[in-house]
């Protein structure tokens, strides 16, 4: 949009006067990010209103992604890029002499999922407005954000994250589109005089659950796509005095926190209760704007597309059944149909663990009606396909087993398309986890790589890269990322990498700046940043990166007068509250920094900075300055991995197993511009088939690593008596899960190789350049093209390859 900077100083200096009834000498930053915020979405609104009046009158096909986890990041900021108006509002602030980034800053970082799940969401909002595909975000509006984590004495600690505590400037609460879910109670088919059965319920626990929609806006395409968040509430009609304190507070309950792990179960039942109350008012919400156009629901499928983003929102299946049926009184054969035809599914992992699933019991009181559907569901199922599959298959696979409800199988069986995040994934769901239903339904099992959104990863939070490479290319990239390509013709021109080179500084610098604030940790931008920045999980192997400092450690203190670069070994890593693994991991790294960074021995040589509460805004920071990517997981554990697209497209090579997209990753920029190594997939399954490793034998071979792992108990390292004897034993007593130990020796001699080839800052700068000119294929833009194209079969605006 157009605006002159004297007219945003002026509404500006409107806005802060009508808020606040005062001048802005007198407002702090954020109330000054309040005053903006409201600008913003004042300049918004009329592209927000434009674009669902045109999504009505075109009657345009819409898609609905459903998922328990969204990661927005802070949006002043990419809202303003996104209209257009961030170097205005920028240039009109510092007129004003206010700083723009000291106020963005001010905004509260929505921390509504655990981490590349939730922000793969945001992206694909993101993308799917930038393209113009008529797209809807839903999801839950959690009261409360993933825990802020802070440290004390090296412990992880988790303290409330009250998001909300100011109110959120970009939502808008929508009560006339609230709606009832109803949970519990009981519900029977009453016959109706036209011979049909109606659904009747007595004692149901009824929630009231409200919308908040938050605009996402497009990329300079005047498109603004909604996200509904939905909140639990008392229901209105209800005679309030008759809900009592206990029943208040299970209502109160479903939206207060994110479930604060998504790889463990507990807390079960309010985690099928969240589910099931985002799923039907999302279904619920689709239902009546599609029915307020449309006579009856025939042609549902053609005008909506609903995406269940790993199995939290499955309960969309049986929720769409039920109100087609119920209400909307469609035979059986009907609603399974346009059912079928509008979900799809996105798995996530192959961990065993998350694959949810409900006992029946559980399922049964809290949904009496939705567990009726699955119950038929399970049963034609198995009538269909026992016949072809025989009845072992078919047991195996049905939605219903062992006494529980299984969410992946019903996603499945309820929808037209499954996909995973990277071809291996995919492989591995049709091999290994999914095999079964791979038999029963091959043609829609499909993959879609994962991408990110390069507006947020490279524009946003690396300006100075964006400047320099509009220098050289122009600024068609930002619109279509794919044509970072063109960097390669570069990879010679010497002025151009030394101007790499300097970004990266420039970076270093901001990053060096936060982790002295933070820790007080003093680190050097000629240093070699290696990052790992991921939840923390047994199978990321944190304790691989770990094992390295310990050898860089004891290589200084035994040789110290050998020149190696100096590195510095960033961490960022929440663990869930009830891992007790993952937290000794945590105080490991943070007794390890503490003995590193305080020996006068090793200097300014070797720094470990654990950067505490990572999250999207903290990934800003830190991304930008890395040269090294550590994407280390086991390979075969890791579906996809984001944060290893994110530090590429910023100028990291990456340290990685052949594993989820580090694979494309590695064949997009070339095998020479990263650095491999550890067991294949087959290799770690060619274990698990004849079960022959052995963790002890690669200790007791390899005196290098037994001296490395002995420091876990030998008091090298202070304050881990416990926790390095339970990590200690996990690895050789309990034979080493996550195969740490089988790799630990490629590992350390991709390692040397990095500090060797960082020396050629040449050919490192190299490098570097060609993994940002390889990063516009992992753009979101491109993967939601092609959702688009292949799932949901909605139009969206042309892309370049
Ligand atoms: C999962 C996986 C990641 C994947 C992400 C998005 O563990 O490998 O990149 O989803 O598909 N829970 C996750 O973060």
């Amino acid at each position: 949009m157009k605006l002159t900077q004297a007219q945003f100083k002026q509404d500006f200096l409107a806005e802060i006067k009508t808020l606040y009834a005062t001048d802005l000498s007198d407002t702090s930053k954020f109330g000054q990010f309040l005053a903006l915020g409201h600008l913003v979405r004042r300049y918004d609104g009329p592209n927000w209103t434009h674009t669902s009046d045109q999504y009505r009158e075109q009657d345009r096909k819409q898609v609905y992604y459903f998922s328990i986890e969204f990661l927005p990041g802070r949006l002043l900021k990419s809202n303003l890029l996104n209209l257009g108006l961030l170097d205005t509002v920028r240039q009109g602030l510092k007129d004003l002499g206010l700083d723009f980034d000291e106020i963005s800053t001010a905004e509260p970082d929505p921390g509504l999922g655990n981490g590349g799940l939730g922000r793969l969401a945001a992206c694909y909002m993101d993308s799917m407005a930038s393209l113009g595909i008529a797209g809807n975000g839903n999801g839950i509006r959690y009261r409360y954000g993933l825990f802020k984590q802070v440290f004390m004495d090296g412990y992880q600690v988790e303290l409330p994250d009250d998001w909300l505590r100011n109110g959120n400037v970009w939502e808008i609460r929508r009560e006339n589109k609230a709606c009832l879910v109803r949970f519990g109670g009981n519900v029977w088919m009453a016959p109706q005089p036209d011979g049909s059965l109606k659904a009747m319920y007595e004692n149901t626990d009824d929630v009231w659950a409200v919308p908040y929609d938050t605009g996402l806006v497009g990329y300079r395409n005047d498109v603004t796509n909604t996200l509904r968040l939905w909140s639990a509430e008392l229901p209105p009609s209800a005679d309030k005095t008759g809900f009592s304190q206990a029943r208040r507070d299970r209502i109160d309950e479903i939206t207060q926190v994110l479930y604060p792990d998504d790889s463990n179960s507990a807390g079960q039942a309010l985690r099928l209760r969240q589910e099931y109350f985002f799923s039907s008012a999302g279904v619920q919400s689709i239902v009546r704007h599609y029915g307020l156009r449309h006579q009856g629901v025939k042609a549902l499928a053609k005008k909506v597309a609903i995406h269940i983003n790993d199995t939290h929102p499955t309960l969309v299946i049986p929720e769409l059944m039920r109100l087609l049926m119920d209400e909307h009184h469609c035979s059986w054969e009907v609603a399974w149909a346009l059912t079928t035809q509008v979900m799809s599914y996105t798995n996530h992992t192959i961990m065993q663990e998350a694959l949810e699933t409900w006992p029946i019991d559980m399922f049964k009181g809290l949904l009496p009606r939705i567990y009726q559907i699955v119950v038929e569901i399970d049963r034609r199922y198995r009538e269909a396909q026992t016949p072809i599959f025989g009845e072992d298959l078919v047991n195996r696979t049905a939605p219903l087993g062992n006494g529980q409800v299984r969410m992946a199988f019903l996603a499945v069986i309820g929808s037209h398309s499954v996909n995973g995040v990277a071809p291996l994934h995919t492989q591995l769901l049709k091999e290994d986890v999914l095999r079964d239903l791979y038999q029963v339904y091959p043609e829609r099992f499909n993959n879609k790589t994962n991408g990110i959104a390069t507006r947020r990863w490279q524009q946003l939070a690396n300006e100075p890269l964006s400047s320099l490479i509009d220098s050289k290319i122009g600024p068609t990239w930002r619109r279509q990322p794919n044509q970072l390509k063109t960097l390669t013709a570069y990879q010679s021109d010497a002025k151009f990498l030394k101007q790499l080179t300097a970004v990266k500084t420039t970076n270093k610098a901001a990053l060096g700046a936060y982790i002295k604030s933070e820790l007080g940790i003093t680190v050097r931008t000629d240093a070699i940043f290696d990052v790992q920045i991921k939840r923390l999980h047994a199978y990321k192997r944190q304790l691989l990166h770990v094992f390295e400092i310990i050898r860089e450690y004891l290589a200084i203190k035994d040789e110290p007068k050998t020149v190696t670069p100096p590195r510095v070994h960033i961490f960022g890593a929440k663990a869930a509250p009830s891992y007790h693994y993952a937290k000794s991991i945590i105080k490991l790294i943070n007794a390890l920094a503490d003995l590193v960074n305080h020996d006068p021995a090793i200097g300014d040589r070797l720094k470990v900075a654990f950067i505490p509460n990572y999250g999207v805004s903290l990934g800003e920071l830190i991304i930008p300055a890395a040269d090294v990517s550590e994407q280390i997981s086991t390979a075969s554990k890791e579906a996809s991995g984001t944060s290893n697209m994110k530090l590429m497209a910023n100028g990291a090579v990456s340290l990685a197993t052949l594993d989820g997209a580090n694979i494309d990753i590695i064949e997009a920029a070339g095998e020479v511009n990263e650095y491999s190594f550890g067991l294949t997939a087959k290799a770690v399954y060619g274990y698990y088939e004849r079960g022959d490793y052995h963790a002890a034998d690669f200790y007791k071979s390899n005196p290098e690593l037994k001296r490395v792992l002995d420091t876990l108990i030998d008091g090298t390292i202070p304050g881990i008596s416990t926790e390095g004897q339970e990590i200690y034993d996990s690895l050789l007593r309990y034979n080493d899960e996550f195969f740490v130990l089988a790799d630990y020796e490629s590992y350390v001699q991709q390692q040397k190789q990095i500090s060797h080839d960082f020396q050629n800052q040449k050919l490192w700068q190299q490098k570097a350049l060609a993994n940002i000119a390889a990063s516009g294929v992992f753009s979101a833009d491109l993967a939601v093209a092609r959702y688009s194209d292949d799932i949901w079969q909605v139009p969206h605006t042309k892309l370049l390859n």
